[in-house]
């Protein structure tokens, strides 16, 4: 495998990044994970200005234009083959000393990896996912803002052990105040009296581009989408509940804490809309022959 690092394609058994890097150090830094469908890489303008916005939030400057990261991300894709696959861009505050001044990494780290992908089992595409809520909460929005993806992700790691040790593979993250923020990586909605509902940011969701995506297909579908306020009542009596990523897709959930969501089983709207994001995934993206 090629790795994209530092405006150099190497080999993967050479692509090593100095142990003062603060993006190891400290979490300092940001990234995106992408997916690329049939030669061509989904939403791709949408991550690199996530990743640029992140990067403007945290005081990261990137060394990069976001042409020459489309370009590169491209590139990868190219020099490994990847026609279906996943994405995932980094970029760390750079080599420093081992204090937290950023001030003195003179320069960032980019790197980019082209892979396959792990999926989820097939299995919760048919039969829905099992969530439990976390006993970790999200970060609080007030310290750092959910719509930076950065790469501190240590407490959603403490609920995804969470969900690992309760037998399943995605738990259900809140916020201080109780409400459900979003999965550790994944977004939340629930379906209930024909409306689709989503925790805002100021909750602790992330402004995920598949969430986005779902606003834009019940726009189309003339399914009325909003955000709520969502406690775990609204999740254990909704309809239908489903969560969103760009390595998840659109998962139906089965049950919330034990608790069958509608019949158990995924509902209309959730299917409508898996199949209507598998069309477009097919038929939009920015074809990796870009040079
Ligand atoms: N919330 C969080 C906390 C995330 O990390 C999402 C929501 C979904 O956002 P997008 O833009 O992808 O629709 C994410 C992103 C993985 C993996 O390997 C997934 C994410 C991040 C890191 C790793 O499954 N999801």
């Amino acid at each position: 495998m090629k790795i994209f690092l530092d405006g150099r394609f190497v080999d993967e058994a050479d692509a090593k990044i100095s142990v003062f890097d603060h993006g190891l150090l400290y979490g300092d830094g940001v990234f995106e994970g992408i997916r690329v469908y049939d030669g061509r890489i989904f939403r791709l303008v949408e991550h690199l200005q996530r990743l640029f916005a992140s990067a403007k939030a945290i005081m990261l400057k990137v060394p990069m234009t976001q042409e020459e990261l489309l370009k590169a991300c491209c590139a990868a894709c190219r020099m490994n083959s990847i026609h279906d696959g996943y994405i995932r861009l980094v970029v760390t505050r750079g080599v420093g000393n081992l204090g937290l001044n950023p001030f003195h990494c003179p320069k960032a780290t980019v790197f980019i990896i082209a892979d396959k992908i792990a999926l989820y089992p097939e299995k919760v595409y048919r039969k829905g996912i099992e969530l439990i809520t976390a006993s970790t909460q999200r970060v609080n929005p007030a310290a750092l803002s959910p719509a930076i993806k950065s790469l501190n992700y240590l407490n959603n790691i403490m609920a995804k052990i969470e969900a690992i040790h309760a037998g399943t593979i995605e738990a259900i993250m809140l916020n201080a105040q109780g409400n459900v923020a979003e999965c550790t990586g994944d977004n939340i909605f629930v379906v209930r009296g024909g409306r689709i509902e989503t925790p805002p940011v100021s909750d602790g969701a992330l402004i995920g581009i598949t969430r986005g995506v779902v606003f834009e297909l019940g726009a189309k579908l003339n399914l009325p989408v909003s955000e709520a306020h969502l406690t775990r009542y609204d999740l254990m009596t909704s309809e239908e509940c489903f969560i969103t990523g760009s390595a998840a897709e659109i998962v139906p959930v089965s049950t919330v804490d034990c608790r069958p969501i509608g019949a158990g089983k995924p509902g209309p709207v959730t299917k409508q809309l898996m199949a209507e994001f598998h069309k477009l995934t097919r038929s939009e993206g920015t074809s990796i022959a870009t040079k």
